[in-house]
This record gives C-alpha cells, structure tokens and sequence, in this order.
C-alpha cells in the first residue's frame, strides 16, 4: 500500500456521496469527527447523479422520499410532483449539501479501490484507483444498494456502431431518441420508465423482454399549494406514522387475510390501492407475498389491468406476467401497458437463448436481426453486494470480504461483519434496505452508526467488531424470515439470481422495519449486545 507519501488520516472516511453518504457526513460532522467521503463520480446524489434516462424519478411519495433531519427544509423545499424526476431529486441533494456546507469534506472524482485493516493501529487503510491512500479509525461504506450496473455478457456487445447506454450510467448530455430506431433490453423498473418516455420519440422503439414485469399505475401529478401545505404543517405526524409500516410508506395497511373476504371485496380493495397509484398495492392486505392462494388474487387483477388495456391478443399475451407478483420488484408505470397500442412499439418476447448476439447493426434475437441505431441496456444492478465487491476489502488476519461472503453476504444487521472491525455498512445486505422506503432507513442507519461512535468514543473503546454468534444468529433468523414469503419462487436480484455465478441467497431483511428498528434499539440498550467492543 505504501507510495513512500504518509496517508492522510481521519477518523473516519466515508465512501460514496449518494444520500447515505451524504447525510452520514452531516453527522459525523456534527459529533466533531473528522471525515473525508470518497466519491467516484463527478458529482454527489449517488442513483440520481447516474440515472439520468428519460423518465427517471422515484416511486415512493416525494413528500417521504426526503430526509427528515432537517426540520427548516421540510419546510422550505418545494417539491413539484408526487413522484419528482431525477433532475429534481438531484437538485435536492445539490440542494441539502449547500445548505449544511458540506462541500469541502466531500472529494469527486475518486474511486476507492482497496481498503486493509491494520490491526496494530486499528486503523483502515484505503486506496484508491488514482493511488491516493488515507488512513482511518472507522470506514463507513455508503456505496449503495443499486450502484453497480450489471453489464450482461452478450456476445459482440463491443461491436454495436450505433450508440449504446447502460440506464444506470446514463451520459449526462440530452439524448434525443427522434425518429431513431430504438431497442430496449429489459422490462424492470428502469426498463418501464425508459420505455415509457423513448416510445414518445422515437421512429420505432423495439422492447425486448426476458420476463413481463407486474406494472402498477403510478397517477403522478403535479403538486398543488394544498398538498405542500398539509404535508409541511403535519409532516411530523405524517413521518411517525409512515415509521411505523413495514416498508416505511405511507400504505393503505390492511391486517386482513386476502382469502378472509369474498373476490369480489378482495378486488374492491385492490381497485382502491390501484386507484390510489403507487407500489402499495401488494399492502391492501397481509398476506399477498405470503399465501400462494392470496397471491394469485393480486396477480389476476394486475393482468385483467392488462388485458383490459392492450389491444393486440399477441402483444397482450406477452404482456402477462406468470410469476409470484411481488417477488421481483413490482414496477410503477404511467401507461406502461398503454405504450404497446402505439403503432411504433414492438415487443419482441426473447427466448431461452436471450439476446444471441449484438451486431454492428443491431441484434439478434429468436434467430431474427433487428436492425438498431440507439440499443439501452436496462439491465439492472449486481444489487447489494455489487459495488462492495468491487474494492479489495482486507480485514483482520487478511480475510478478504469476498473470501467472507463467498456464499452469500453475512453480516450482523446489516450493520457490520465479523473479521472487519470498524467497517460498518449503511443498508448492507441483512437490514429492510431496497425493501423499505430507502430515505428514512439510510437515516435510520446513518443514526445508528453515528450513536455508535459517539458512544466509542465515551466509553475510550476504539474498535468495535460483530461476533460471530450473533451474526450466525442474524443471518438465521434473516433467511427463516425470507423463507416465510414467497420470495423464492422467482429469479430476482434481491436474491442474486441475475448475476451469473452469484450465489442464491434473499439478501434483505424482510422483516419489516419496525420490527427491525426495535432489533437495532434493543442491542444498543443491552450495551452492543452482539458486538465486541474494545
Ligand atoms: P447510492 O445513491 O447508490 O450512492 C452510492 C455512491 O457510492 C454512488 O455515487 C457511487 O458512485 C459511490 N461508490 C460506489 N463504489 C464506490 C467506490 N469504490 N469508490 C467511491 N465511490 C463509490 N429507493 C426508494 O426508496 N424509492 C425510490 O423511489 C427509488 N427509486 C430508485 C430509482 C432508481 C433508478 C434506482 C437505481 C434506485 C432507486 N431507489 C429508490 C433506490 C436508491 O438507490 C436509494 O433510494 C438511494 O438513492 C440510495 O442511496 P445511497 O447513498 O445508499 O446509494
Ligand atoms: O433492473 P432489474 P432495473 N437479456 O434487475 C432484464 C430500483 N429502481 O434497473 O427479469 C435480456 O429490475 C431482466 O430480465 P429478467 C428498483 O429497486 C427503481 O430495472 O431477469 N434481459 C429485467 O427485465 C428496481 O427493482 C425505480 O428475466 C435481461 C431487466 O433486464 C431496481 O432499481 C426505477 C438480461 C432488469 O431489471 C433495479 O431495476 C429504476 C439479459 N442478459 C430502478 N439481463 C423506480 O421507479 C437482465 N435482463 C423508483
């Protein structure tokens, strides 16, 4: 590690500037730290830095897809739709690190490439890819849940003349997709916003699918001065109460078994949440990713939306998701299904063998070539563990993090790895993460890191380690959760399944926030039960 130049030294550095980073920065700050954040990019914002295609933005509320810790921004910022765009969003960030300064602990442009624990200092050594090297008491990875684009390996991928993009390393100039001939791989969250705008513009758009997705109608809107209104005078009450669901929404919660009623009052109840717009319909009640029999209730009615929709019976077919819904991501949509009606969109259902090639011109698919000028891969993330397994991480006795989670990411809450003392995760692999509201559980996290190192700090500790019983107990208990829904029953990311090789393990916790919240409250109180402190 060593260029011969001494490392810079802080207590502790932080990698990646998305939210996470961003707001553990602010609190590190606050408790007198010292931090330096990392960044590899050009610019903070993290998702919404890189995900720039057309028709990106959230799918949670914007009102509780913002942080809560500042009490006089809630009250200043003005956002414009139910579910901002990424532009807005960026704005947002750009906004929130003006306001706190947080500009000068922040450095772009800086990929972190190898971090090695150094047990006799306790202290983490971190290089990056430019061979700048730092040194730290603590090494907090913000590195994100989404961050690492999954670049399938298509044969001839590098010899496509047109012009190729990756949704989530979408370029930062305008992409005008006029009168192009546009191919789309991949029918996910990105794929359906992306499909939704490009068929607006575009000559022909051809949409690729491996697996018809389940896509809810989002009813976006713009925001009136009432709506600002009441969410900026109840916004405390509006926030406590979305804490307390599972996923950290506001959602229309219904304790009740989907087969306790008729289908006819089951779909009365599905039509509501439909009507109501966003990814809270599966919540209308308690058991639709738990009970099979529940399940396919939600999925008949989600295709009935589609057959009641699309116009051409072969489209229409295609359209028809078979699977479990929820459990890959259901997708929000502003007439997703609608799209297929326009004589300029094709869907091409792909067949076992995927994509076969990319050409020059185009690709092939189902033995047919499709001639291309622009091709998006809207091929979705090495999610979870992607952007950590990146860096060359070294904990104590020279375990690698791979070495660690060779089968699977194990960690005790999500928080923290047995053999990495002093690395802790902000939403790693083993908390609500990708499965709540990810805004108030980065905060919840970020909170609970910074308690923690307060804490250190009080008692003289300077490392602070999980044990290894209690993340064996933790990740037991993780994947019994997981084995309870019906999670399994498809190739999803949340379980690794679109990455080749990666191994099949449900990789949040998936028992609710709450119930996790109380976890995390519950160890503190007990002194870091689980956690070796020294
Ligand atoms: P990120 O925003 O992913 O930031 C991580 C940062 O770490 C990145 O900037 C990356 O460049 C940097 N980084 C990674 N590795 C390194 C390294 N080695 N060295 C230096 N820097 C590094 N969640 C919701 O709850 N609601 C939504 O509506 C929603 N919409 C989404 C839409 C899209 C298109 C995507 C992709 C995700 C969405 N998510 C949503 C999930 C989203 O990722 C989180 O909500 C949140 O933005 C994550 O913030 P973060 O800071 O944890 O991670
Ligand atoms: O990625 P995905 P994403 N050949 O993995 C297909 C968040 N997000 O970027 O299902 C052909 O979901 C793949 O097919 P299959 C959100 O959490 C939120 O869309 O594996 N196709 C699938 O259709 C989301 O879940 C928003 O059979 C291939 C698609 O590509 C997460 O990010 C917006 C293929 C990938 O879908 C990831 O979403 C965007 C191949 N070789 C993202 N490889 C909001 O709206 C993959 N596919 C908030």
């Amino acid at each position: 590690m060593n260029s011969g130049k001494l490392p810079r030294s802080f207590d502790c550095i932080v990698v990646g500037a998305g939210l996470a980073g961003i707001y553990m920065l602010y609190r590190l700050r606050g408790l007198g730290f010292s931090a330096r954040v990392l960044e590899a990019a050009g610019g903070i914002g993290g998702t919404w830095y890189w995900n720039r295609y057309p028709g990106a933005r959230c799918d949670v509320d914007n009102m509780f897809y913002s942080y809560s810790f500042d009490e006089a921004l809630d009250q200043e910022w003005d956002w414009s739709e139910r579910y901002p765009s990424q532009p807005e969003i960026l704005r947002y960030i750009n906004h929130v690190a003006d306001r706190h300064d947080l500009w000068p602990d922040i450095q772009l442009e800086t990929r972190v490439a190898v971090a090695v624990y150094d047990e006799a200092e306790a202290r983490w050594l971190v290089k990056t890819e430019e061979g700048e090297q730092f040194s730290a008491r603590f090494l907090i990875m913000a590195t994100g849940c989404l961050s690492a684009a999954n670049l399938p390996e298509i044969p001839g991928l590098g010899d496509f003349k047109g012009r190729l993009f990756h949704t989530g390393e979408w370029p930062h100039e305008e992409i005008d997709f006029t009168g192009r001939r546009v191919g789309v791989v991949g029918t996910g969250s990105s794929g359906v916003q992306v499909i939704q705008e490009a068929a607006k513009a575009a000559g022909h758009l051809t949409v690729f699918q491996r697996t018809a997705s389940y896509v809810v109608e989002a009813f976006n809107r713009t925001l009136t001065d009432e709506d600002r209104t009441y969410f900026k005078a109840n916004h405390h009450e509006l926030r406590e109460a979305a804490k307390k669901t599972f996923g950290g929404f506001t959602t229309i919660a219904n304790d009740q078994s989907a087969l306790a009623v008729t289908e006819e009052h089951c779909r009365e109840k599905l039509e509501e949440a439909w009507q109501a717009g966003g990814i809270t319909l599966l919540t209308s009640f308690n058991d639709f990713v738990s009970n099979e029999e529940a399940n396919q209730r939600a999925q008949e009615f989600v295709r009935d939306k589609i057959r009641a929709t699309v116009r051409d019976p072969e489209t229409r077919e295609k359209l028809l998701p078979r699977h479990v819904i929820g459990c890959k991501r259901l997708c929000l949509g502003t007439n997703y299904y609608g799209t297929f009606n326009r004589d300029n969109v094709t869907l091409v259902q792909l067949g076992e063998k995927g994509v076969e090639k990319i050409t020059a011109d185009g690709l092939i698919a189902n033995n047919s070539e499709f001639k291309l000028d622009d091709l998006v891969l809207a091929t979705g993330f090495d999610a979870m563990t992607g952007a950590l397994g990146k860096i060359d991480i070294e904990g104590r006795d020279g375990q690698t993090l791979r070495e660690a989670w060779a089968a699977g990411p194990r960690t005790y809450l999500g928080l923290m790895s047995h053999g990495f003392p002093n690395l802790f995760t902000i939403t790693g692999p083993g908390s609500p993460s990708v499965l709540s509201n990810m805004l108030p559980t980065i905060e919840h996290h970020v909170d609970w890191i910074a308690g923690c190192l307060s804490d250190i700090r009080k008692r003289g500790a300077a490392i602070i380690e999980a044990e290894m019983e209690a993340q064996d107990k933790w990740v037991a208990h993780g994947n019994e959760v997981a084995s309870r829904t019906l999670r399994y029953t498809c190739s999803s990311w949340y379980l690794g399944a679109n990455i080749p090789g990666k191994p099949r393990v449900f990789m949040p916790y998936i028992g609710g926030m709450p119930a996790y919240r109380k976890t995390c409250e519950a160890v503190v109180a007990k002194g870091y039960e689980g956690f070796d402190l020294k």
